[in-house]
């Protein structure tokens, strides 16, 4: 078991968040390799860390002064067992392979628990976005297009968004891949309506965060209404699990970027909701104007001086992390529980470190691990595919039921599988397992290849 942990760490050292992900899905599956000793002889674990493809390039861009800027593009086609390499694309300063690995592998999981037919894929580039004119955005969006089409298309590699890349970024993207190919497909996800895109796809992964956490409460007995609620970013997911949130009674406190924090003891009410999406996605503004527009509340900037977030040691029952990888500390971890925080439920991508995992799980409380959680995004994803398919848009409603069908029924699943593995309400155990479960599976039967 190890062994592969070390091998990885032999062949590619330094991949810190890569084979942090890989170590958490290693650990939970080691009983199902003790019960399927064809999984070993068939070495399906080395064959799953490895990506089938990566693609790595040059995407070099102009600004507006006329200078010329390099920056890197990147596609990890990680596995294609049960669909199209299927996942978002993170434009972010802090890219590089091992995140963007992490995320992949991670997607495998994830798309397989959706039980639609993706594959897991991710990419990117170190480009930053913020400060950058539209027109700056676009020129790099096509540069990074004009390489990245070779490799995708509507049957082999469908990308979306994810940190850094929205419905602005999508439609540059979209726009390049068409004149070059000369073909209108669904290759990418996250389109705007009236050009292929799908309703609730958008709010996908934020609803399906809260519909998850609304399972989980209910094997409690218990429900989101009055309950206090910590969410951090202020992004697209952050927005989202915001609304849903409301929608079920139940109060948001914080929000954050990454310059910093508000807390809003009033709660972030319908139109405050209205000025942060207006701030991010329109005015692309800071979460610090908040406070400005709203002065009986309160800001805190970043401090690099701390080891940890004051924004978890907030009162609260309830915690949604929705900014990035690693935000949720061991000492985090100790204030949610110290503040009887009883529920955590990931709509960002591995935002707990392990130890932070280990501590809700020796706390027993509820805690849905993003590729269970934050999977409503690509299921919505899976079902625009379908949508395109067909060439027809099915209503609000209909996708807003399938994606609450989905949510459930990986809340089910993940339930069942801990059960069958004598752990018991451990999200972690269910959705690692029955993920890797159906992965494998398909790999044995398509041979060694
Ligand atoms: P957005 O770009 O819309 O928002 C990201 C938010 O997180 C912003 O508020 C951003 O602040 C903050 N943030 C980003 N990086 C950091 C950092 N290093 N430190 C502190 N704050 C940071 O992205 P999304 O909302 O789409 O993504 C958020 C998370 O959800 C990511 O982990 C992503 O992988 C995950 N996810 C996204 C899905 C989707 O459909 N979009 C689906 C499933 C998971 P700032 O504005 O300052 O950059
Ligand atoms: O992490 C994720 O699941 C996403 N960023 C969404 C991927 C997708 O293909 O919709």
């Amino acid at each position: 078991m190890t062994d592969i942990l070390e091998l990885m760490q032999s062949r590619d050292p330094g991949e810190r968040e890569f084979h942090q992900a890989v170590e958490e899905v290693v650990d939970s599956i080691k009983p199902v390799l003790d019960r399927n000793p064809e999984y070993r002889r068939a070495a399906v674990l080395e064959r799953i860390v490895e990506p089938e493809r990566i693609i790595l390039f040059r995407a070099p861009w102009t600004d507006d002064q006329g200078q010329v800027h390099v920056n890197r593009g990147y596609r990890v086609e990680m596995n294609s067992a049960i669909g199209p390499y299927k996942g978002g694309l993170r434009f972010h300063p802090s890219v590089n392979l091992s995140i963007l690995k992490f995320l992949a592998f991670e997607q495998v999981f994830k798309n397989a628990l959706t039980t639609l037919p993706m594959g897991g894929g991710k990419g990117g580039s170190d480009f930053d976005p913020k400060g950058k004119s539209d027109n700056e955005v676009m020129r790099f969006c096509q540069s990074f297009m004009m390489e990245l089409f070779r490799y995708i298309g509507p049957n082999t590699d469908v990308p979306a968004g994810d940190i850094g890349v929205g419905a602005r970024e999508i439609g540059f993207l979209f726009g390049m891949y068409k004149k070059i190919r000369n073909e209108f497909t669904g290759v990418l996800t996250g389109k705007s309506l009236n050009w292929g895109g799908s309703l609730i796809r958008p709010e996908a992964t934020g609803y399906g965060n809260v519909y998850f956490a609304s399972e989980m409460l209910a094997t409690r007995e218990k429900t989101l209404e009055n309950k206090i609620c910590l969410v951090s970013g202020s992004g697209n997911v952050a927005q989202f699990t915001t609304e849903k949130i409301l929608q079920l009674g139940g109060k948001v406190v914080t929000l954050s970027d990454s310059s910093g924090y508000i807390y809003d003891e009033e709660g972030v009410d319908t139109e405050k909701l209205e000025f942060v999406k207006r701030l991010k996605n329109v005015r692309r503004g800071r979460i610090k104007e908040y406070v400005e527009k709203y002065p009986d509340t309160h800001y805190a900037d970043v401090d690099p001086s701390l080891d940890y977030n004051p924004l978890w040691d907030r009162k609260a029952d309830c915690a949604f992390p929705c900014a990035t990888q690693n935000e949720i500390n061991e000492k985090d971890a100790m204030h949610l529980m110290k503040n009887e925080v009883n529920l955590v439920s990931e709509g960002a991508n591995m935002p707990s470190t392990h130890q932070a995992v280990d501590i809700f799980l020796d706390h027993k409380i509820l805690y849905g691990p993003g590729k269970a959680a934050n999977a409503g995004g690509v299921a919505v994803s899976g079902l625009e595919m379908a949508q395109n398919s067909m060439r027809l848009n099915w209503p609000r409603e209909e996708v807003d039921n399938r994606l609450k069908t989905i949510m459930k029924q990986i809340h089910q699943t993940c339930c069942d599988v801990a059960v069958d593995f004598g752990e018991p309400g451990n999200y972690v155990v269910g959705a690692n397992i029955a993920g890797f479960v159906k992965v494998v599976d398909a790999m044995l039967d398509q041979g060694v290849v």
